[in-house]
């Protein structure tokens, strides 16, 4: 069960964040909306939200999940692989510090971003991408192992982030799509297909017992249900503009 999530507003500068998708520029209005309700939804998962001032400086600075890894041993401050984004882990340091004893952290010339790192029990999987290195992951690993919890590499070249096509929901299920269907360290999970049509909604959450799921997938929130998970849904429409997923914007732990 989680307790607590650290979300951080998004900026007026959002509109100038990274992206390689091609939705057109956030409406900064809607994001700060949508933000509002993605709380809300937090909230009713009984999670309690620490919601960081915007960080006008660092125009990604609201996909908060890529700076930090929280675990239930120790947190763990990355070293984003996009030039632009290593300064979001100062602004975020003390808040993490606020909620954990043991702080670890990635140093050059390793790289991750959290974003590409998927939870499933004690196991974390790190997928190797343009923003996470081999270097990063294998510092990783030994963080995790020195408090008794064990990490695994996964080869990707599809998508920006482990988690842009994978998310774990617990219960040994898994909802993953186009190159992660196949990959044999997943084949032990009950596999929920997610359609390359729906690929954006792989990235869903679970947290204590519902799964948030990004609003307009409806065959996705089908097969979740029918799994026997309730749902409840986020518009999260300007951050994927952004290539952000429901997960990015809140660091759950
Ligand atoms: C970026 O490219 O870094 C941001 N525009 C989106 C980050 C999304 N984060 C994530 O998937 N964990």
């Amino acid at each position: 069960m989680f307790k607590y999530a650290i979300t951080r507003k998004p900026s007026r500068s959002l509109v100038d964040g990274l992206s390689d998708a091609d939705y057109g520029i956030p409406d900064y209005k809607k994001a700060v909306a949508q933000h509002n309700d993605y709380i809300d939804a937090l909230k009713e998962c009984g999670l309690d939200v620490t919601v960081l001032e915007a960080c006008e400086d660092f125009p990604d600075s609201c996909f908060v999940e890529d700076v930090a890894l929280m675990t239930p041993h120790c947190a763990i401050l990355t070293r984003p692989g996009a030039p632009s984004r290593r300064g979001e882990v100062k602004h975020i340091e003390d808040t993490v510090k606020s909620f954990y004893e043991n702080i670890e952290r990635i140093t050059s010339p390793g790289q991750v971003e959290a974003g590409d790192i998927m939870m499933a029990g004690d196991h974390y999987y790190i997928g190797l991408s343009e923003r996470t290195n081999q270097i990063g992951a294998d510092q990783m690993i030994s963080i995790l192992e020195k408090y008794a919890m064990t990490g695994s590499v996964v080869e990707m070249s599809e998508v920006l982030h482990l988690k842009t096509g994978l998310g774990y929901i617990e219960d040994n299920t898994l909802l993953a799509c186009g190159e992660f269907l196949s990959k044999p360290e997943f084949q032990k999970y009950d596999i929920i297909e997610i359609e390359a049509d729906h690929s954006y909604s792989a990235n869903s959450v679970w947290i204590n017992g519902t799964v948030l799921v990004p609003k307009g997938y409806d065959r996705t929130v089908a097969v979740i249900k029918a799994a026997g998970y309730k749902v409840r849904e986020v518009d999260v429409s300007e951050y994927r503009k952004l290539d952000g997923g429901l997960s990015c914007l809140s660091l759950r732990f």
